[in-house]
């Protein structure tokens, strides 16, 4: 199967989160190319990439950046494929900087943000599953089943702290 999803993040920094989206893209066995793409210091490889990535073959971006994270929303502004953005967690401002930069997108240039984080950085490929699985029955089925093992595992272990 050819790569579906691309997952870029601002820096070798974000991989720490970023590496939960392509591990759950992993088990869902979506294929992905994984890259490091700055806003601000690679500019030009960030228009490259967004211009280009429908042409790959490309369906959905995930984009994970921390701080000033214009990341999602400058590579939105370049493509109409889905791009949904991770925020990574910040030293100085906890991830709220990088939230409220890649949330606060001005009308007509959407960016699907989720969660701060790992939780983010998890949903952000399952959510990725669910665009894809309109189109693929085999992922659809892999997302189902994903979250089928999911609740099976809380039902299974319902004492919170087992002794
Ligand atoms: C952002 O600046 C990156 O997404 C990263 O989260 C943050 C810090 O980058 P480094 O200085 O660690 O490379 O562009």
């Amino acid at each position: 199967m050819q790569t579906l999803v691309g997952v870029i993040m601002g820096s070798s920094s974000d991989w720490e989160t970023m590496r939960h989206a392509t591990e759950t893209l992993d088990e869902l066995g979506i294929p992905y190319e994984k890259e490091v793409v700055s806003a601000h210091r690679t500019p030009d490889k960030l228009f490259s990439y967004a211009e280009q990535a429908r042409e790959r073959g490309i369906e959905v971006i995930i984009a994970g950046a921390g701080g000033a994270a214009h990341l999602p929303g400058m590579v939105a502004a370049k493509t109409s494929l889905p791009v949904l953005g991770v925020p990574v967690q910040s030293r100085a401002l906890n991830g709220m900087d990088s939230l409220l930069s890649i949330a606060q997108m001005p009308a007509g240039i959407p960016v699907g943000t989720l969660a701060i984080g790992r939780a983010g950085a998890v949903n952000a490929a399952l959510f990725a599953a669910s665009i894809l699985g309109n189109k693929y029955d085999d992922l659809r089925l892999a997302l189902d089943e994903f979250r089928a093992r999911q609740t099976q595992r809380v039902l299974d272990e319902p004492d919170p702290a087992p002794g």
